[in-house]
């Protein structure tokens, strides 16, 4: 996308108070919305402001979003002449100070537990407004009508106020939550010469603005999460990143709690297990470490989430307004918080990520007894249970489910999405994983993973005695799974019929540029996404060729040497292979490559306008860069009976080291699209060329996201280069 960040203004001293309460800024453009940071020791807030012009497919909007109670204040606007496209918003900064926004804290000097904070700004309207529709409400509501269709809850919005004041001309929105105890508001004064902020009688939630230019203050008194700042997300010998990358580093900052990490901005503004832990794995070198540190905010959240009773980790949680609304639904009158359980791929980072700070790094180990010795407190079923016995269950929980497999090698003992569900793992949208029941990166990568980590933390003492046959018995299970699930999810094509694969897919996705046939010179080889559970033995691969390779290449140092060479070289021929054949494009690398499936529906299912389809994620860049490097550093510093047999075969190694480069290359090319989460490509002047993702569907992705930051860290290896 065609995301820019700019201005970016860092511990700007805005008020007197400034020495106490450094504030960090950051605006990001991203017509036609504009996106404006900021954060001190008051609030976190982010402020969008949409004004679409004549794309009547948006509506002018002003939303203000807070990772506190992963809340937030939408206001919908149309133009009072009715005229599509006439309306335009935009924020104006402070003559004053400056900046377009200032922190509150309206009970400052008055001693109270939940003090009533947020942000104040100007917002100018070009013509005369109506504001038709205020949602103020859990950011999951506000989902629900930006992209549900127009979606609204009854019951929110009835408890939706307006009045008149406090001023002369000015009106205040407000609504109590659920809870009895916050509220939210919003109010408008006008600035200068414009009209008064008009209530238009007998219409709820109507206020009419004419030209010109009011004030505005969004705010609410929930308690307020405490941010890592740029200097305390980094580790101390990081800190240079602050000046390098002031935009990241701020995003970063603006995404890090001290109980937790939230996944992106606006619509994702909290705790994602999966999203957290391949943050910190990919960022591990530059997080700050120690007990008020990133790392382990991130691990105690994962902690505090998991369901103690079969040990699966808590893939989104539910808090706040929207806890007491999904209570309600059950009839139970309390802001209790919840988790959604239903991923299968969220538990095995647990330990991997546990592993690599509590046993792989001095302060870590050190932590180590205090921290599991900590009690949760955060979820009403795990109050009083030891991070130690929570970290267990989750380790209980995996050795369970991958004992039949390590027993017994079908398919039917692989891993499958749980029953009822569609999802599971990364490529969690409809059309994902394409039907498919047993995904490829859970089965072949995160369960021995998980497994290997399991099998080092036994050993490291942090299980009960109860546990030591992990020791080994975690390590045997591990080996099983490395070495014996890959062929299940193997595909291979010999070239003449790849090439009629691929002609054919050329005409069933009418896609403009060359075939690039003339690339395929023997069998086209790749796992494939996933299998469909559903057909038992006949073990039907969904043949979609993918950058999922990353999982195993990050995380596992395999030794079966004929299987090890045969993936790196079917997957540095399918980085190095030209889209359609491969997964490179100018656009970079695409995570998706239906061209083998040999039907339209693959055509149609993997789309450039289909969230996981011939699409390009930021972080999984990332992690095949990370995973290339892992394989290949294997070859510099093993001992000469650890060392890989691909290291010494030249022609293979070669490869993969040019894979390696090409994919930094491609990386490199188009550095200025890495913070978003996915982009889409588009064709011209023959080439595919890079375009934001909301080209091909009506759908925000958030204009800042904790794993796409990861190149932070992530950089080349220049010893490689050729
Ligand atoms: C919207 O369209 C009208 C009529 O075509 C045009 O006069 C106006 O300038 C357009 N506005 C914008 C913001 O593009
Ligand atoms: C909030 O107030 C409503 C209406 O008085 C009441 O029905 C509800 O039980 C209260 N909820 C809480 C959590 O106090
Ligand atoms: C936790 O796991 C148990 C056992 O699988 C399940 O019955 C329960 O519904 C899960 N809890 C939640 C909140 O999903
Ligand atoms: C280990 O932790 C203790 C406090 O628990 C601290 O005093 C000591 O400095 C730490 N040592 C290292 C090497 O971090
Ligand atoms: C393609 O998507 C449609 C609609 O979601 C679905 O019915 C069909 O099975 C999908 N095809 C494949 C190959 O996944
Ligand atoms: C999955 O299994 C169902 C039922 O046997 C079958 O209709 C469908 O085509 C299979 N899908 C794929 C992608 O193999
Ligand atoms: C290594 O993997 C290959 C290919 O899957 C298999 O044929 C072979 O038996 C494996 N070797 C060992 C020692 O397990
Ligand atoms: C292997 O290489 C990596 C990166 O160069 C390094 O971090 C690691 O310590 C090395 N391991 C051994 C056993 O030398
Ligand atoms: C938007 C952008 O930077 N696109 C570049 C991505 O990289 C290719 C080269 O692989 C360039 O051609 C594009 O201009």
């Amino acid at each position: 996308m065609a995301l820019r960040l700019i201005a970016v203004l860092l511990g700007t001293a805005v008020l007197s108070t400034a020495a106490d309460c450094p504030s960090s800024t950051l605006h990001v453009s991203e017509p036609p919305y504009e996106n404006y940071f900021l954060s001190d020791c008051r609030t976190s807030s982010h402020v969008i402001v949409t004004s679409p012009g004549n794309d009547s497919e948006k509506q002018p909007r002003l939303l203000v979003v807070w990772p506190s109670g992963n809340t937030g204040i939408a206001a919908y606007f149309t133009p009072e002449n009715g005229v599509d496209g006439s309306l335009g918003i935009n924020l104006e900064s402070s003559t004053t100070t400056g900046q377009v926004l200032e922190s509150l804290d309206l009970d400052s000097g008055t001693v109270t537990d939940h003090p009533r904070v947020g942000v104040a700004g100007l917002v100018h309207f070009d013509s005369p407004a109506i504001l038709t529709l205020p949602i103020l409400a859990d950011i999951r509501a506000i989902r629900d009508y930006s992209e549900g269709g127009g979606n609204l809850h009854p019951e929110i919005q009835n408890q939706v106020q307006e009045v008149a004041g406090p001023t002369e001309g000015s009106a205040t929105i407000y609504r109590t939550w659920f809870d009895n105890k916050t509220t939210s508001w919003l109010d408008f004064a006008p600035s200068g010469s414009a009209d008064a902020v008009r209530i238009i009688p007998g219409d709820k939630y109507t206020v009419r603005f004419g030209q010109g230019t009011y004030s505005f203050r969004a705010t609410n008194n929930y308690p307020q999460l405490s941010q890592l700042s740029p200097q305390k997300v980094l580790s101390p010998a990081s800190s240079s990143l602050i000046a390098q990358n002031a935009d990241q580093t701020t995003a970063l900052s603006f995404l890090s709690y001290t109980n937790k990490l939230v996944a992106g901005s606006w619509r994702f503004l909290t705790y994602f297990g999966r999203d957290s832990m391949i943050s910190v794995l990919l960022m591990q070198s530059i997080l700050s470490e120690d007990q008020d540190g990133a790392i382990e905010a991130a691990i105690s959240a994962v902690l505090e989430r998991v369901n103690k009773t079969d040990g699966t980790v808590c893939h989104e949680e539910w808090i706040a307004d929207w806890a007491s609304w999904t209570n309600l639904q059950t009839g139970i009158d309390s802001d209790a918080p919840g988790c959604d359980y239903h991923m299968i791929d969220t538990s095995y980072y647990l330990p991997i990520l546990v592993q690599k700070y509590f046993l792989d790094t001095s302060i870590g180990k050190n932590r180590s007894s205090d921290f599991f010795n900590e009690k949760a407190s955060f979820l009403q079923g795990n109050v009083g249970l030891s991070y130690q016995s929570l970290l267990e269950t989750v380790a209980e929980g995996i050795m369970r489910t991958s004992a039949p497999f390590a027993g017994s090698q079908t398919v039917e003992n692989l891993i499958h999405l749980k029953d009822g569900t569609s999802s599971g793992e990364w490529r969690d949208s409809s059309n994902g994983l394409g039907g498919g029941r047993i995904p490829y990166d859970v089965n072949t990568a995160l369960v021995p993973a998980g497994l290997r980590a399991i099998s080092a933390l036994a050993k490291g003492g942090l299980f009960s005695d109860a546990h030591n046959d992990w020791k080994t018995l975690a390590d045997e299970y591990a080996q099983v799974w490395e070495d014996k699930t890959l062929d299940f999810f193997k595909v291979n094509i010999p070239a003449a019929e790849a090439r009629d694969l691929v002609n054919e897919y050329k005409s069933q996705s009418a896609f403009p540029g060359s075939a690039q046939t003339d690339k395929i010179t023997g069998d086209v080889t790749f796992y494939g996404l996933a299998l469909n559970g559903s057909v038992g033995t006949d073990q039907p691969i969904v043949k979609v060729m993918n950058t999922d390779d990353c999982f195993r290449l990050f995380l596992l140092d395999t030794t079966n040497q004929t299987q090890l060479s045969a993936f790196l070289q079917q997957n540095a021929n399918n980085i190095l292979a030209p889209f359609p054949v491969g997964l490179s494009s100018e656009a970079s690398l695409l995570v998706s490559n239906p061209a083998y499936g040999g039907s339209q529906a693959y055509a149609d299912n993997w789309s450039n306008s289909q969230y996981h389809g011939t699409v390009i994620w930021s972080w999984q860049l990332a992690m095949m860069a990370a995973g290339l490097q892992r394989q290949l550093d294997r070859c510099k510093n093993s001992t000469a009976d650890t060392k890989p047999d691909f290291c010494d075969d030249s022609k293979l190694y070669n490869t993969v080291v040019a894979a390696y480069n090409h994919l930094w290359d491609l990386i490199d090319a188009n550095r200025s699209q890495l913070s978003g989460e996915v982009w889409s490509w588009k064709y011209a002047d023959g080439e595919m060329q890079a375009v934001p993702y909301n080209t091909y569907v009506d759908l925000e992705s958030d204009v800042i996201q904790l794993w796409s930051l990861t190149f932070l860290a992530i950089t080349r290896d220049q010893s490689y280069s050729q």
